[in-house]
């Protein structure tokens, strides 16, 4: 596959007018893509099987997860895709890494059939995550990255979705358990997003930018299940004490 070189890319505007985009042929540039895209390609690979592994719980609803997972798949090869575009090789061990608390999380809490952690950990902090990140990449994207972006974040909303809905309609048994996971989950993407916070900047994507777009998707997810003012504002407290 053709990758792009200097002499060829044209400077190009931002899509908000707020400037231009990143030199994405520079080395700094290239450099932090293979980690941050690695990251993404690992984390839609984990969606795919969280939302398997969720369907296994919920036999009932085994369809309707396995429809959400094919979409991570998607999602995957289309950053992939994304990566070869600019010519970056992905750091998958790095990524493997970087997603290892919370997958281990992840698989604790499978492994005891606890459904509201698993809830929360894939559809409501990783997908919060992702739109986060999503929302501000596609501000400063190269323009094939950016039309990807725009269609996997349409999705991830709908994820984020199906999550609220289950824990919503759960609510009355498993609110405690919600607060208890939150507790030691959302400390987790907290430092996730402290120790990618330097390749994103390299990406143009700022980090208070990123914390202000996850904390809007993960406040509304909460009010959307049904949590009230105050039990919002202790969770989200968890992020920074
Ligand atoms: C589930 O649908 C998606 C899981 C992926 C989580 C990824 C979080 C990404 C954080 C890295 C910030 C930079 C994003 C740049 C996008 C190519
Ligand atoms: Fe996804
Ligand atoms: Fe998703």
């Amino acid at each position: 596959m053709q990758t792009l070189e200097s002499a060829e890319v044209a400077v190009l505007e931002r899509p908000d007018g707020l400037g231009e985009l990143p030199d994405f042929t520079s080395e700094a540039y290239k450099d932090a893509y293979s980690r941050i895209n690695a990251i993404v390609i690992e984390g839609e690979k984990e969606a795919y099987d969280n939302y398997m592994s969720i369907g296994t719980l919920i036999p009932d609803k085994a369809d309707e997860l396995e429809k959400l997972g094919r979409m991570e798949l998607r999602h995957m090869k289309g950053f992939t895709a994304c990566g070869k575009n600019l010519g970056v090789k992905p750091d998958m061990p790095f990524a493997k890494e970087f997603f290892s608390s919370l997958h281990g999380n992840f698989q604790a809490a499978f492994a005891q059939g606890n459904l509201t952690t698993c809830f929360l950990i894939q559809a409501i902090l990783i997908e919060a995550f992702a739109i986060s990140a999503y929302n501000v990449y596609i501000r400063v994207a190269d323009p094939f990255a950016r039309k990807i972006t725009e269609g996997v974040v349409k999705d991830e909303y709908l994820h984020l979705n199906y999550g609220q809905q289950w824990l919503k309609a759960n609510l009355e048994t498993c609110k405690e358990e919600l607060i208890k996971a939150n507790k030691v989950n959302l400390p987790l993407i907290r430092s996730m997003l402290d120790q990618v916070a330097e390749d994103a900047k390299a990406l143009d994507m700022d980090k208070e930018e990123l914390m202000e777009e996850f904390m809007i998707a993960y406040q509304d997810s909460l009010t959307e299940i049904g949590l009230d003012n105050r039990e919002i504002a202790r969770m989200a407290l968890a992020a920074v004490v």
